[in-house]
This record gives structure tokens, sequence and C-alpha cells, in this order.
């Protein structure tokens, strides 16, 4: 009985082991831990370098990484520099206001490559408009104008407002001097 136990409680260790197994891999592929600008970022000033840090050191004759616009024109960027598990582009051309994406193609420890991308976004409020910066501005100028154009209904509105007040306040007097008498 105590032999069957024992047994039971080892086949749920090993069950629990092979579950466990496939989050420590022997041989772990490479992936990024952290980037700069980070995934899906939204900047409010232009970066001037990118930098990735991976799980295992790189590799500095195979470590590339790439940026490119929403229309995929390729950024012109510096070479990367890899220091340990990070590398790094310099940005050579400053970023106007847009979405840009970030590629890279490392290789892991057992020599197969990884690869992948990410996207983040420049918003910089102090950029020159842009004619898709320019488009949600037309609405609002276009409804100011409307409101312009109101003027004469909300004078009215004010006057039936001070109107109402009036009103009011003559009853709410009369109902005074009734109560006083
Ligand atoms: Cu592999």
């Amino acid at each position: 009985m105590r032999n069957r136990s024992a047994a039971a409680l080892l086949a749920a260790l090993l069950a629990a082991a092979l579950l466990l197994a496939p989050a420590a891999p022997a041989a772990a592929h490479n992936t990024l831990q952290a980037a700069t600008p980070a995934q899906d970022a939204r900047l409010s000033a232009a970066p001037t370098t990118v930098t990735l840090r991976f799980l295992q050191q790189l590799n500095p004759e195979f470590t590339t990484i790439v940026l490119s616009d929403a229309g995929r024109r390729r950024i012109p960027t510096g070479a990367p520099t890899v220091d340990g598990a990070t590398g790094t582009i310099t940005v050579d051309e400053p970023l106007t206001n847009g979405t840009y994406t970030v590629a890279y193609r490392v290789v892991s420890a057992d020599g197969h490559p990884v690869q992948g991308s990410y996207r983040f976004t420049v918003a910089d409020p102090a950029a020159p408009a842009t004619p898709a910066a320019a488009t949600p501005g037309d609405p609002t100028e276009v409804s100011a104008v409307g409101d312009g154009g109101d003027g004469p209904p909300a004078g009215l509105l004010a006057a039936a407002a001070l109107l109402v007040v009036a009103v009011v306040g003559a009853a709410l007097l009369l109902v005074r001097r009734r109560r006083a008498s």
C-alpha cells in the first residue's frame, strides 16, 4: 500500500516534470527580451538609436537590425553595434511622425537564425504638420466656423435664460411677499 502511494507520487512528479520541461528547453532559441523604443511605443520625440536586448549573447557577424517606415522604405542606419546580448543601431536621418518597423535577425547558440519585427510610432507634437496630421484638424475648423455662424441663436438662448431667471426671481419675490402679508 505504501509502495503504491509512493509509486503514484513518483508518477505525479514525473508528469509534472514533463509538463514543466518545455519551459526550460535544453537549447533555448534566442529571443528578444527588451527594446528601446519599446514595441508599440508612441514617442513624442523621434529616437536616434534603436537598442534590442536578447536572451543570449549576439554574434556580431550574424546580427541584423533594420528600420523601415510605413511605406517600407528602409531608413539609413549604422551597422549594429553588439555588446553582449545587446545590439544597437544609430538612426542616421531624423524620423518624421509616423509608424516605423524594427526588423531583426540574430543567431541562437545552436546556430539557428531567429528573426522578428515590431513597430513603434513617432508622434512629435512640435513636428511640422504632415498631410495626415492636418486632416483631423479640418473638421474642428469647420465646426468652429459653424459655431461662429450660430452666434445669434446662442445670444437668443442667453436672453431666454435671463428671461427665465427674471421670471423665477419675480415669482419667488411674489411668494415671499404673500407669505409676509
Ligand atoms: Cu535551434
